[in-house]
């Protein structure tokens, strides 16, 4: 028709529910009025105004909003400013998010190890068995007298963390916790979710399989003394390989505070969960709580075992340098750890341990900061909390809307109008899962208070996600016309394939470039992005970024459609 695209529009290249706000935004342009039109350009159906420039807080460009919240009529859109040209199509209608939101978590079927993956399920991803992960080797550093060095454990199943094959429970505890509380949050909605995975036709929802496949796996990683294994991994990373060619050695590496804990977290979440069905696992919620005490009790008797990677390397061999996951402070760790156990229990003991600590530093959930997660489960079941909890409970909802409120704060006068980028700060390694772990934020001060602010505050993060940001990429593969086509992810280099594996998250505009890679235009914070595989620090894929994706678009689409 004439039109040319123009990248300086910028919006969800997904779309928008009827009822809710539409925002594009424009990047350096002096314009003043835009359109709506049909998406074959055919008809206007929406004249506005475009707002007065204001200066981006990261990049100095100019960007002025368009506002077209009014527009409610179902169909195919595009916005046109006439000097600049035609946004990328978007659609308006009911349940928009809904296909996103099962590929955000059809994803975790794709990172499985252990299993063939038959094109039934995987379609052009299909491919063989690989990584049975029987013959593990307890490393050096992980000896014990009942496990003397030499002793193999069998540990199979469980998600490749990322680009990479190795497993980790640190990151795996905050990817399940997040994916267990999706599902205590809106069960309703996954009565009808399918993801066509292998057991998609039992009688559990589909998310509990999928979590089962690394809920299995983590159990395996339990030491004899209740400690958790840090790591199941490689001595170094792969070359880029297909699964089935990565054959190397595979280490279950020292056990430390954090994963034990964030293990403890996970399994007495499961034990809640599952015990919701009895009939088809009638003792994995019994396993699960054994396994949840025992390794709390380790961590009491354990509580300052760091993972120090480099520390490791000087004192064992074979040296380790695959993802190291290491945290100084196993603080939020306990809180968490204390709080799944609190409520699943119900024993005031747990929560004796961690009521004196509602003072402290909130942080938004990342792998090292895990306390929220902890808040957010004592919301789900303030009903049912007793005690000093129950008398507590006031206080720590207080302290976490306040804590919302700051993210929150001043988001319209920010130049993306989303709560991401209320600071460079926001834009680190795995930025988007920030953003995503900030819209479930959202979901949650929604669900406390109702007020529906809060809800289009989330969807103003999903909007970021999917193409409203300073890059002009939706981060999410095969969602968007600009999307990531050579994530850091060996799953998707290798396969000779050229499209990536869909519905994978993409890390997200990072300045660090730990990469050193060759091809960056910028360092701005927001701006500071590149889609090549080499970028591993803004473009790999990881289990704990698609988690929080899963959760914030299914919540949305769970609470738009009501
Ligand atoms: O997500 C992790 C990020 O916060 C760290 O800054 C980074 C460097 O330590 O590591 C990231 O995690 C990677 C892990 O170590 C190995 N698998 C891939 C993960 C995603 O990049």
């Amino acid at each position: 028709f004439g039109q040319k695209v123009s990248e300086n529009i910028r919006l969800n290249q997904i779309g928008f529910y009827p009822n809710a706000p539409k925002i594009a935004v424009v990047v350096n342009a002096k314009a003043t009025t835009f359109l709506v039109k049909t998406s074959d350009l055919s008809k206007t159906v929406l004249v506005g105004t475009l707002s007065t420039s204001r200066k981006s807080e990261f990049s100095g460009k100019t960007t002025q909003i368009a506002d077209f919240s009014s527009l409610q009529s179902v169909g195919k859109y595009v916005i046109e400013v006439p000097s600049l040209g035609v946004s990328y199509p978007f659609e308006v209608r009911a349940n928009i998010h809904q296909n996103l939101a099962k590929a955000s978590l059809k994803a975790f079927y794709y990172q499985r190890a252990s299993i063939e993956l038959p094109s039934k399920y995987a379609g052009k991803w299909a491919r063989p068995f690989a990584h049975p992960d029987t013959k593990i080797l307890i490393h050096a550093s992980a000896v014990s007298p009942e496990r003397p060095e030499g002793t193999v454990i069998s540990s199979p199943k469980g998600w490749y963390d990322a680009g990479d094959y190795n497993k980790y429970i640190v990151n795996s505890g905050i990817t399940m916790g997040t994916l267990f509380s999706l599902y205590e949050d809106f069960p309703a909605y996954f009565q009808q979710q399918n993801l066509n995975i292998p057991e998609s036709n039992n009688t559990i929802p589909d998310i509990l399989d999928e979590a089962l496949w690394n809920l299995r796996w983590m159990l395996t990683m339990q030491d004899t003394d209740g400690g958790v294994y840090h790591k199941l991994t490689n001595a170094v990373f792969d070359p880029i390989i297909m699964p089935k060619e990565a054959t190397k050695t595979r280490y279950a590496v020292q056990k430390s505070t954090t994963a034990t804990l964030d293990f403890a977290a996970v399994m007495a979440q499961a034990a809640r969960v599952f015990k919701q069905f009895p009939k088809e696992f009638p003792a994995l919620a019994d396993s699960c709580l054994l396994a949840s005490t025992r390794a709390w009790n380790w961590a009491i008797k354990n509580p300052n075992v760091k993972y120090d990677q480099n520390k490791l390397n000087e004192q064992f061999l074979p040296k380790i340098i695959t993802g190291a996951y290491g945290d100084n402070d196993s603080s939020d760790e306990f809180f968490w750890a204390a709080t799944e156990l609190y409520i699943t229990t119900k024993d005031d003991s747990y929560y004796n341990t961690i009521g004196n600590q509602l003072n402290t530093k909130m942080n938004i959930p990342s792998w090292n900061q895990v306390r929220l997660l902890g808040y957010y489960t004592f919301a789900r079941f303030q009903h049912q909390l007793t005690g000093k909890a129950k008398d507590d409970f006031p206080i720590l909802k207080n302290r976490l809307l306040t804590f919302i409120d700051t993210l929150a704060n001043g988001v319209e006068k920010r130049s993306f109008q989303t709560v991401m980028g209320r600071t460079a700060r926001d834009f680190m390694w795995g930025s988007s899962g920030g953003a995503a772990n900030q819209g479930i934020a959202m979901i949650q001060a929604f669900k406390l208070t109702k007020n529906k602010k809060y809800l289009d505050l989330a969807l103003s993060n999903l909007d970021y996600l999917l193409g409203r940001n300073g890059t002009g990429y939706s981060f999410m593969t095969a969602f968007g016309s600009k999307t990531p086509m050579h994530p850091h992810h060996r799953l998707a280099m290798a396969d000779g394939i050229v499209e990536p594996l869909p519905g994978f998250l993409s890390g997200g505009a990072n300045p660090g470039q730990q990469d050193k890679c060759v091809g960056y235009t910028t360092k701005v914070a927001d701006e500071s992005y590149l889609d090549a595989d080499c970028s591993y620090s803004t473009n790999e894929i990881a289990i704990n970024w698609n988690a929080p994706m899963a959760y914030l678009s299914a919540a949305i689409e769970a609470l738009q459609s009501k």
